[in-house]
């Protein structure tokens, strides 16, 4: 069997049912036959899955108590004592912002297990809580049972505690831990299998690098095999080859278009994680992680996102056809924070206002062609049946709908019925005024399920999809409009590398209002008008503002250091050194360590530094030569001549996948005037190492 059909026996999809087109016959609309499946549909899990949309992710183990992304391995279990921990708190969490599920890390790459697993002591049955009776799995998977949100766990691969990890008796060991997980806990939704490797860790006490082939090393067929005898309404997610794919990034971004179909013929790259194949002969589409802070684990430090945030989430995943998943991090006490919840019910709040009434219901509608009764262009409005189209009517077939009376709209949603696969590549929607149609929007996809939110309301009678082009005949499982409460994002806040702050009004019209003392801005603080300066630091608070109205957005906050408007660079084997505090791109020598020397102009008592890593902007040929560095070494000095040792040494945790500024804080303060970073190596063994800027931590 070849790879590509071993797949499709273990992805279980429709896989590639062959384009049947249904000739197109004069007789009677009511006796025309139902379309035929085009190219891969969903497998009923998949489609399952589709119909989720969105739910939450947890991230919670000793990590939540030692300030980690990522543990090495070496933790103690007795960290692992929540204070206050209640599964009901999460899962209500979870359903105050309309989340349909849980998925839980049953076990991080640490390797500390949330069950008290048979198969080591590294788990909750060793540790304070509950005096080692507690079994964080089993109490969530009941907890959702009692609210009614489906389950699924996340078990790391990646395992940085066991001492055979990289050898085959580690791979028996996570196959009798999947065992377990899937027969022990109920039914399960989900299984998540994170590709993430960084590979060194604690491994026993060996404290070395071990590198495995990922595509070979956990036996994947076994591992599918495990899931579909115990779980079989339960999807797989991995990078790819699973049933679910990665979007490729952690921004909570999915393509436009994202394609929910997929090939194995061309390389994989997260370019093409993010937009899938357009005629792909795989049903795989796309899920988007993304955490509602900057962390997957809980950091003091951290603030959740905002509503109007989170509904930009929600426009840029499930209205791109793929699903969200949302991240929740419970805290020491084992609670997801009052700040995350009260976000949570607010664009839970939002959403149920700006969808609660689909504005089209009550309008006539009519089509370029249909199949009759069971696929009547009025369809479109219900939500159990379809619209479709007479095969051969494809680009130039449209839907209109006229409403009773003029409507107000700011979003427009469509969708496929997929079960019929991905007919629709490109389309206009239109609405009517004194001077005829005006076209609104134009995109590439419909899926599972588009939403187009329009940048102002749009008022009018009549609206119309126009399929621009299509493999096949449309078929259209519902046409939506809708209009969301007026909902103000945050102001942008920037600082350069001169120290000068930027506030950026998120749409036009509105006016930014700001403090610097730290208390809370309102209509009557400081109107935003020009740049100012922060050199040393300060926090800013700032809120968008429609004067008119006199609605707000909410209150965006962000503290900053000292910057670097005064520094230099002493020495540096990087690549220009005048781009090193410039805040772009910083690239270094291939393969080998970046070293880098900074005079700060005074001395600090530093508490640690900061590193941000590149966003998206790299070319393809720049992605595939650089990556940020893994981890980092630093020295300070009064002088610039006795360095002594290192003050600190560690990794960028997950810095390969997210791209949220990475805080180191030392152990204790130091002082210096000098800063000396070493940073071995990239990421994924790559030649080179490109981040964008540094900061320090003197607060
Ligand atoms: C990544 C992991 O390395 C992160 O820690 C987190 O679990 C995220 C969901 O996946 O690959």
């Amino acid at each position: 069997m070849t790879a590509i059909d071993r797949r499709q026996l273990f992805i279980g999809s429709g896989a590639t049912l062959a384009f049947s087109p249904v000739a197109f016959s004069p007789v009677a609309a009511h006796a025309m036959p139902g379309p035929a499946p085009y190219g891969a549909t969903p497998a009923p899990r998949q489609l399952a899955w589709h119909r989720r949309q969105s739910y939450a992710f947890v991230h919670f183990t000793i990590n939540t108590f030692t300030d980690r992304e990522w543990g090495y391995g070496d933790e103690s279990v007795s960290l692992f004592n929540p204070t206050d921990f209640s599964a009901d708190q999460i899962v209500e969490s979870a359903r105050a912002g309309g989340l349909k599920a849980i998925i839980l890390t049953a076990k991080h790459h640490d390797g500390f297990c949330l069950w008290p697993s048979r198969y080591t002591e590294h788990s909750v049955k060793y540790s304070p809580y509950k005096d080692g009776h507690g079994d964080i799995v089993g109490e969530m998977a009941a907890a959702g049972r009692r609210h009614g949100l489906e389950f699924g766990l996340y078990l790391s691969p990646w395992d940085r505690n066991h001492a055979e990890y990289g050898r085959p008796a580690y791979v028996e060991y996570y196959h009798n831990q999947l065992e377990e997980l899937t027969t022990q806990y109920g039914p399960l939704v989900e299984v998540w299998f994170d590709g993430a490797n960084g590979g060194d860790g604690y491994y026993g006490g060996a404290r070395e690098r071990r590198k495995i082939d990922g595509h070979t090393y956990y036996q994947w067929d076994k591992v599918r095999e495990i899931v579909r005898k115990n779980q079989p309404n339960a999807v797989m997610f991995a990078d790819s080859d699973m049933d679910v794919r990665w979007v490729g990034n952690e921004e909570g971004i999915a393509g436009d278009p994202c394609w929910p179909t997929w090939d194995y013929t061309t390389p994989y790259s997260l370019a093409k994680a993010n937009a899938g194949v357009r005629g792909g002969p795989i049903w795989n589409p796309a899920e988007v992680d993304v955490s509602i802070r900057p962390g997957w684990f809980w950091h003091a430090d951290e603030a959740p996102r905002t509503p109007a945030n989170l509904l930009n989430l929600w426009f840029m995943s499930v209205g791109r056809g793929a699903n969200l998943l949302l991240n929740l991090a419970p805290d020491r006490r084992g609670r997801i924070p009052d700040e995350d919840v009260a976000s949570l019910k607010a664009w839970k709040a939002i959403r149920d206002r700006g969808f609660a009434t689909n504005l089209a219901h009550g309008a006539t509608v009519t089509a370029s062609s249909d199949r009759g009764r069971a696929y009547a262009p009025k369809n479109a409005l219900s939500q159990t049946a379809a619209w479709a189209a007479r095969s051969g009517d494809r680009a130039g077939a449209w839907l209109q709908l006229d409403m009773p009376e003029a409507t107000t709209f700011d979003v427009i949603r469509l969708a496929e019925d997929i079960t019929k696969g991905v007919r629709v590549d490109d389309f206009a929607v239109d609405i009517r005024n004194a001077d005829g149609w005006t076209e609104v929007a134009r995109h590439t996809a419909i899926g599972f399920e588009r939403l187009i939110r329009l940048d102002q309301p749009v008022t009018t009678k009549s609206v119309r999809l126009r399929i621009l082009s299509a493999t096949a005949a449309p078929v259209i499982r519902n046409v939506g409009l809708f209009r969301l409460p007026d909902i103000l994002e945050e102001p942008g806040i920037r600082r350069d590398e001169k120290g000068m702050v930027t506030l950026r009004s998120p749409a036009e019209g509105l006016e930014v209002r700001y403090t610097l003392d730290g208390s809370e801005p309102s209509a009557a603080s400081a109107l935003y008008t020009a740049p100012f300066t922060l050199s040393d630091g300060g926090t800013v608070k700032a809120l968008a503002r429609r004067a008119t109205t006199g609605v707000v957005s909410a209150v965006v906050t962000q503290a900053f250091d000292v910057s670097p408007a005064r520094w230099t660079v002493v020495s540096t084997n990087g690549e220009k050194a005048a781009d090193l505090l410039a805040g772009g791109k910083f690239i270094g020598p291939s393969n080998q360590p970046l070293e880098i020397v900074l005079d700060l102009a005074q001395s600090y008592n530093l508490n640690g530094f900061t590193l941000k890593p590149i966003g998206q902007n790299l070319s393809v040929d720049e992605i595939t030569r650089m990556g940020p560095p893994a981890g980092y070494e630093v020295w300070l000095s009064a002088d610039g001549q006795d360095w002594g040792e290192p003050v600190a040494s560690g990794e960028f945790s997950n810095i390969a996948a997210s791209r949220c500024e990475q805080k180191i804080r030392f152990d204790t303060p130091h002082a210096g005037r000098f800063l000396r970073l070493r940073l071995p190596r990239a990421v994924q063994d790559k030649p080179v190492i490109v981040f964008a800027g540094l900061g320090i931590i003197t607060r």
